[in-house]
């Protein structure tokens, strides 16, 4: 039998996840190929609407947010988890138009999303000044001309998946990348009718069911496990008052499952819950509060026409 030395961090968050009481699972192993094209899904079914809420904030209000930036001198454009740069376009194109000389530097982990932003970036402003840059967000900072001033980029609603402690934990690393009068220009899920959210999490095509299923399939195909994907249940909750969105995988029968790769064995109670993403949505004070716990005051809340998201400036 197959066996394997604890090295891989996967390995080892499943098997502390899964041995825990409560279980839980870290959201970002969504992610593997299949989990990204069905995010693509999700981004793209009508129920899930912060993906549309931030393309009319950026396709509408780059101007704006251009001008809310004192920058003279040529500056950097960082931009954290850039994906296929789609969104930003607006962005950058609105700088372009305004003459405004910037670097633009996109930092995925995933080159086969900064090859699409090379090619639809390149397509929609051609001669655009572009340092792409794969990997960890910290480490491809250290490559970067530092002296120039920066706007810094985290779109999309990224830190809501962050609990409260680790939230304030990544804006602080941000915060001491950063210069005094740099930027930082935050995608922030808003509070809102709680049926608009919970239908956007337990969307009736089954497609965030889907999201979650996979980190089970994940676990049997990169751990060599033997997870019957019929006896799990798909579970998520909108909590109006803490702002949280919860999702669970749910154990549908007392069972176990095997990971050969591992050697370890994983026991569920019938109805246990393991724990797989919180999606935080925030008022607008709350957002003032977690700008200031990081050391950044808030500029300027860009918002959709709905007021259902708003892209934050924030000023350090
Ligand atoms: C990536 N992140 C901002 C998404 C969200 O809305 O929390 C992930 C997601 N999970 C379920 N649907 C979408």
């Amino acid at each position: 039998m197959k066996t394997k030395t604890l090295v891989d961090p996967f390995a080892e968050d499943v098997t502390k996840g899964l041995t825990e009481n409560p279980k839980s699972l870290p959201s970002k192993y969504f992610y593997d190929d299949r989990g990204s094209r069905i995010f693509m899904e999700i981004m793209a079914m009508p129920e899930y609407y912060p993906t549309g809420c931030e393309f009319e904030i950026l396709l509408q209000q780059s101007p704006a947010i251009v001008n809310k930036l004192p920058f003279t001198v040529p500056f950097n454009i960082i931009e954290f988890g850039s994906g296929d740069g789609m969104k930003t376009k607006h962005l950058l194109k609105a700088f372009t138009e305004q003459g405004a000389p910037f670097t633009y530097i996109p930092i995925d982990i995933s080159q086969e999303a900064i090859d699409a932003l090379e090619a639809n970036i390149n397509q929609a402003l051609p001669g655009i000044d572009m340092q792409p840059q794969t990997g960890d967000y910290f480490e491809a900072l250290t490559g970067i001309d530092s002296e120039k001033p920066a706007l810094f980029l985290f779109l999309g609603g990224n830190i809501g998946n962050y609990k409260d402690a680790d939230a304030i934990a990544l804006l602080e690393r941000f915060h001491a990348q950063m210069k005094t009068g740099d930027m930082l220009l935050m995608g922030m899920d808003l509070q809102k009718n709680p049926r608009i959210i919970q239908k956007a999490y337990d969307d009736p095509h089954g497609v965030t069911r889907a999201f979650n299923m996979n980190l089970l399939t994940r676990i049997n195909r990169e751990l060599d496990a033997d997870i019957n994907l019929d006896q799990f249940d798909f579970y998520c909750d909108y909590n109006p008052q803490s702002g949280e969105v919860n999702s669970y995988l749910v154990s549908l029968k007392k069972q176990h499952v095997h990971s050969a790769l591992l050697n370890t064995t994983f026991y569920f109670e019938k109805d246990e819950l393991v724990w797989t993403e919180l999606s935080k949505k925030y008022t607008l004070a709350g957002i003032s509060a977690l700008a200031q716990s990081a050391g950044f005051a808030v500029a300027h809340n860009f918002m959709d026409c709905r007021h259902y998201f708003t892209d934050s400036l924030w000023i350090k």
